[in-house]
């Protein structure tokens, strides 16, 4: 049977300025694939340049949702987690891939606690520990270089830096080999931007690029992850995937700059969503 592939997305949910699952949502159904969420929170803002938002914390529900699903018999093609806001969130999530995951399906962690060197001030030494706890749990992870230096256990200053080191880098995140990596951020020469990937599934390191822009934006790591996941759930490789999102992301901060909307407002994808749509959405059972 053909079906539409479907993901069980893991995100808070920020209502103004575009990340997490506000881009998640639009981007994975623009790809041809069922957005289900388990939203972690709700927040009227995300917390990059706003302040005083309202929140909801939506622990209690996550875990309820889980056990729902589990019961309904409900399985997925991927499971896709990212931004967490403490250890016990971390282990439901753990809990969520274990239980709704279907057989041979994705598990997505990116790992979300920081950027640019420093930590989202979310981020205590506890659920940093939960995060990499479900780490272990995920056939793909993207780490940025952050949450990669943490990952290693060295200083982010002390990484090394451009493509070839970069590749090694996500070998080495790869845990021998076991998990595919998606190491973003990452520049090989002044200008382009990109992604080391290492791809368990063919034991090889590539880097993919793009044209980078000036400026560092909110919600572009979740739009770089939902774009590279609806790929995979496309069945392309994770070399393909990366590069269409880095694509997609260089062109997202292009046409933002050009309107000239303020950074924390996020990326305005919205107009370039129809780029897309254009793949073979259906997936095998
Ligand atoms: O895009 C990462 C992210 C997700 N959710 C919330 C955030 C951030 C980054 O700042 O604040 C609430």
């Amino acid at each position: 049977m053909r079906h539409v592939p479907r993901v069980a997305a893991i995100h808070d949910m920020s209502g103004f300025g575009r990340c997490s699952l506000t881009v998640i949502l639009p981007v994975l159904s623009a790809m041809g694939v069922q957005c289900c969420p388990i939203p972690t929170a709700y927040l009227s803002t995300h917390t990059g340049g706003f302040s005083g938002m309202a929140r909801a914390d939506l622990t209690a529900t996550m875990g309820e949702s889980v056990a729902h699903w589990a019961e309904l018999g409900l399985d997925f093609d991927g499971v896709y987690t990212g931004y967490l806001s403490s250890p016990e969130q971390a282990g439901l999530a753990m809990e969520a891939i274990r239980r709704l995951k279907r057989t041979g399906g994705l598990a997505v962690v990116d790992p979300a606690c920081g950027d640019n060197g420093r930590l989202y001030a979310s981020c205590t030494p506890a659920l940093w520990a939960g995060l990499e706890a479900l780490c272990a749990h995920g056939d793909v992870i993207t780490p940025n270089l952050t949450e990669a230096a943490l990952l290693l256990g060295v200083e982010y200053g002390e990484l090394p830096m451009g493509g070839e080191a970069a590749m090694e880098l996500a070998w080495r995140l790869s845990a021998e080999g076991s998990r595919s990596v998606v190491l973003t951020g990452v520049s090989d020469g002044p200008d382009p931007t990109g992604a080391a990937c290492f791809d368990r599934e063919r034991g090889e390191a590539h880097l993919v690029s793009a044209p980078r822009h000036p400026g560092s934006w909110p919600g572009t790591g979740d739009l770089f992850t939902a774009v590279l996941t609806g790929a995979l759930l496309q069945g392309r490789t994770l070399f393909d995937g990366a590069q269409a999102a880095a694509d997609f992301v260089s062109a997202c901060v292009a046409h933002t700059l050009a309107l000239g909307t303020p950074v924390r407002e996020g990326v305005a994808f919205e107009p370039m969503l129809g780029r897309l749509a254009s793949k073979l959405p259906y997936g095998e059972r």
